[in-house]
């Protein structure tokens, strides 16, 4: 058979354009393909919910890759070992109420069931700013990573979503950027970003879950950005809060959505 690379290039530039223009009305959109946004893509998309995560950097699994220092080793706890069951991932019990998995498995095995329920992921692309109406954030200003890291003056495209996630991570990107700009109250006691505190696993991994909420009206936060957030502490290379944080996040947006309308 002989090959034509401009069906090669024609076929890439129509099934992207599709893919994206269905990408930009959703139920969620989900920032930061970590494990806690990973696992709410998934959750979210199981039950039809149209969603899609946007991912600044190639790769998706945010900290997840690299383990504790480079050892990409992971440690999940017993609460959190009920979710990696039900991906399939492998674990090994270390010693009681510890179990250990290999980081790129469960990485890799995340996404892809995340990518199989029906959640699109787009990779490479920045979420510099939110769309916010009447006091409730309605969606998402999102450009290529590339044109970010190029300093190119070039303005961006916007997503329209029903509720909007926060899964950057430490950082809480996107908590950071509307208070910045919109100068408002966050529905937490101090009203403001409070920034994380220092290593203490056993209270971040359960202030993550118990905290993971709405923060904003439309704006809900999942993983390590809750805890960066609400000033709670940081938890290192244990990750069955993350995992919790982004069933739960499904969880309490399911429950707004109602019936989550069939996915286009
Ligand atoms: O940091 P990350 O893995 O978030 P998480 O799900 O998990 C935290 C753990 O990995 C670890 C930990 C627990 O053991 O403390 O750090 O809370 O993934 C966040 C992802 O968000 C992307 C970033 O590249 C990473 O992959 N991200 C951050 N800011 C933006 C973004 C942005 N503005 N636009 C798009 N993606």
């Amino acid at each position: 058979m002989g090959l034509d690379e401009i069906i090669v290039s024609r076929a890439i530039i129509e099934r992207f354009a599709r893919k994206f223009s269905q990408g930009l009305d959703l139920d969620v959109a989900i920032v930061g393909a970590g494990p806690s946004g990973l696992v709410a893509a998934y959750c979210l998309a199981k039950a039809h919910a149209k969603v899609a995560l946007f991912e600044r950097k190639m790769s998706v699994g945010g900290g997840m890759w690299g383990g504790g220092m480079l050892f990409n080793e992971i440690v999940i706890q017993e609460e959190g070992k009920r979710i990696l069951d039900e991906f399939g991932v492998s674990m090994e019990a270390f010693e009681e109420g510890y179990y250990t998995a290999d980081a790129v498995e469960t990485v890799s095995t995340l996404c892809a069931a995340a990518c199989r329920a029906g959640a699109r992921v787009f990779n490479g692309i920045s979420v510099e700013d939110l769309m916010v109406r009447e006091e409730a954030v309605v969606g998402l200003v999102i450009n290529w990573t590339a044109v970010e890291m190029a300093g190119l003056h070039i303005d961006p495209l916007a997503v329209r979503a029903k509720f909007v996630v926060d899964a950057t991570g430490h950082p809480a990107e996107v908590v950071q950027v509307l208070q910045r700009k919109n100068r408002i109250r966050l529905k937490i006691p101090s009203g403001e970003f409070q920034g994380e505190r220092s290593l203490w696993a056993e209270a971040a991994e359960r202030s993550t879950v118990e905290n993971t909420g709405e923060i904003y009206p439309g704006l809900y936060l999942a993983g390590m950005a809750v805890n960066a957030t609400l000033g709670g502490y940081r938890m290192g290379p244990i990750f069955g809060g993350m995992l919790l944080s982004g069933e739960k996040v499904a969880q309490l947006l399911l429950a707004r959505l109602g019936s989550p309308g069939s996915r286009g």
